[in-house]
C-alpha cells in the first residue's frame, strides 16, 4: 500500500492540471493513468481555449508554448444561406480565445509534472475506490499485471465520461441529466493552411460543417452525420467533397490537402449531480458532457479543477472545509451555463433528420437576430470566451 495526500485518478487536462495546481503549492498527489503516455498525447480532440483558461495555464507556469504557438482570435465566423458575419469577440466583451490544441496542453502538462519528478503512472488502470465516505479513501489499480494500493486523503475523479469515479457514488445519491442528439461529427486533420483566419461555423441544408485548425500548416474540419457514420464510406474525396459544398461561399475558396487522421464522434449533454461524495471529488468530463459546437468540454474541465484546487489548499491551510463543502455547487453553476450554452449552439447549427421546416425557419431567424443585434452577439460572445463570474 502506498500513501498521498491527494489521488488523482487519470491524466487527461483535469488530471494533469489537478496535480500541476497543487504539486506547485507543496501537496503531495500521485497521478494513475490507464493508457501509456504515447496514447494520451497522440489523442486528438478540443482546440479552443477561453481567455481566462489560457491566463490560467500562463499564470501556473504552463503557458509558455500556448503563448508562442497558439493562435489568438478575437473572433468567429457564423455563416448562414451562403453568407458569413463575424462575431467579434473582441470588440463585444474585450477579450479574445487562443486556438492550441488539447493535445499540446496535456503534452506541456506531461513535460511539467515529469520534470518535477511527481508521480505520473501510465498503464495504472484504477479498478475500484474504496472507503470514500471514509477518513482514509483507498484507489485500487493494477499495473504491469500486478495488484496495487493507494492511500489518500481526499481523492479526486478526473477519469473522463468512461472511468470507475463516477459510478462509485451510490445510485440513490447521484442524479443523472442527459440528452442524446441523433448527429455526430465527423473530424478530419488535414495537412493544408487553413483557408480562413478564424472558425467558420456553418449552418447548411445538408449539415452543420466547421473550419477550424491547429497551425498555419494544420487545418481542422468537421462535418454533421449519423452518431453512428461508417467512416469507411467517407474517402478523402468525399469528405473534401461534402466540405466544400456546406463551407462554400462566393469569393472564396476552401484549400485540399492530405488527410491524417479522421474519427466520428457522438454528440450528448450530460450531468451528473453532484459532483462530490464523501471524499471523492468528480471533475471535468467524469462529471459532465457538452457537445463540442459551444467548444466548452476542456474549457470546463479545467475550470473544475481550478476551483477544486483552490478548495484543497484551503482544507490543507487553514483547516477550512467550506470551500470543498461548496465544491459540487460551485462548479455546477458554471457547468450548466456551458450545457446552455453547448445545447443552444447545437440546436441553432444542426439539421435534425426529424427537423421539419419550422425548425429550419426558427433557426434561420436566430442566425439572422446574431448578424443583425449587437445584444444577441453580445450574448454568443460573452459564452463563447468564457463567462468569469456565474
Ligand atoms: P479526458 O480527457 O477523457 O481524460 C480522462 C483520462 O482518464 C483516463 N482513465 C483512467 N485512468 C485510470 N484508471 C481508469 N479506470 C481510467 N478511466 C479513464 C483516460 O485514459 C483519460 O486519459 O477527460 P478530462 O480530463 O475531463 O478532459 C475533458 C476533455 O478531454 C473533453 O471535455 C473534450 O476533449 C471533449 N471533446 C471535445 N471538446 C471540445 O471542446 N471540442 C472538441 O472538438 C472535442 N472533441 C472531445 C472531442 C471528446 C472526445 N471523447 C471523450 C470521446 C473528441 C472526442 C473523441
Ligand atoms: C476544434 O478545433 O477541434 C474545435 C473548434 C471549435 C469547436 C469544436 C472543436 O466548437
Amino acid at each position: 500500500m502506498s500513501e498521498t495526500q491527494v489521488a488523482i485518478v487519470g491524466a487527461g487536462p483535469a488530471g494533469l492540471m489537478l496535480g500541476h495546481l497543487l504539486q506547485r503549492e507543496g501537496i503531495e498527489t500521485v497521478i494513475l493513468e490507464n493508457r501509456s503516455r504515447e496514447y494520451v498525447e497522440a489523442r486528438i480532440r478540443a482546440g479552443v481555449v477561453e481567455h481566462g483558461v489560457a491566463d490560467l495555464l500562463e499564470r501556473s507556469g504552463v503557458g509558455e508554448r500556448l503563448r508562442r504557438e497558439g493562435l489568438v482570435h478575437g473572433g468567429v465566423e457564423l455563416q448562414a444561406a451562403g453568407e458569413r458575419h463575424r462575431i467579434a469577440f473582441d470588440e463585444l466583451t474585450g477579450k479574445s480565445i487562443v486556438v492550441y490544441g488539447q493535445t499540446e496542453i496535456v503534452k506541456d502538462l506531461v513535460d511539467a509534472r515529469l520534470s518535477s519528478g511527481a508521480p505520473l503512472r501510465f498503464e495504472a488502470d484504477a479498478v475500484a475506490l474504496h472507503d470514500l465516505d471514509s477518513k482514509r479513501p483507498r484507489v485500487e489499480y493494477t499495473l504491469g499485471g500486478e495488484r496495487h494500493e493507494l492511500a489518500a486523503d481526499l481523492v479526486a475523479g478526473c477519469d473522463g465520461f468512461h472511468g470507475i469515479s463516477r459510478g462509485s457514488i451510490p445510485a440513490g445519491v447521484l442524479r443523472e441529466f442527459a440528452r442524446e442528439y441523433p448527429f455526430g461529427w465527423l473530424g478530419i486533420l488535414a495537412s493544408v493552411a487553413p483557408s480562413s483566419d478564424e472558425l467558420v461555423y456553418a449552418h447548411h441544408e445538408r449539415g452543420f460543417a466547421l473550419l477550424s485548425m491547429r497551425s498555419a500548416e494544420l487545418s481542422r474540419l468537421y462535418l454533421q452525420c449519423a452518431p453512428d457514420e461508417d467512416l469507411s464510406a467517407w474517402s478523402d474525396e468525399r469528405i473534401w467533397e461534402e466540405l466544400q459544398t456546406r463551407l462554400g461561399v462566393d469569393g472564396w475558396t476552401l484549400h485540399e490537402g492530405p488527410i491524417l487522421e479522421k474519427g466520428v464522434t457522438p454528440m450528448r449533454s450530460y450531468v451528473a449531480e453532484p459532483m462530490q461524495w464523501g471524499r471523492l471529488y468528480l471533475a471535468g468530463d467524469a462529471a459532465h458532457i457538452v457537445p463540442p459546437t459551444g467548444a466548452k468540454g476542456l474549457n470546463l474541465a479545467i475550470r473544475d479543477v481550478q476551483v477544486l484546487a483552490e478548495a484543497i489548499l484551503e482544507w490543507y491551510g487553514s483547516g477550512d472545509g467550506s470551500m470543498l463543502d461548496a465544491y459540487s455547487a460551485t462548479c455546477l453553476r458554471r457547468v450548466w451555463r456551458a450545457e446552455h450554452f453547448s445545447w443552444w449552439m447545437t440546436t441553432m447549427l444542426h439539421r435534425r433528420p426529424d427537423g421539419d421546416e419550422f425548425d429550419l425557419r426558427l433557426q434561420l431567424s436566430q442566425l439572422r437576430y446574431l448578424r443583425t443585434s449587437p445584444v444577441a452577439a453580445t450574448s454568443l460572445a460573452e459564452n463563447y470566451v468564457g463567462i468569469e463570474r456565474v
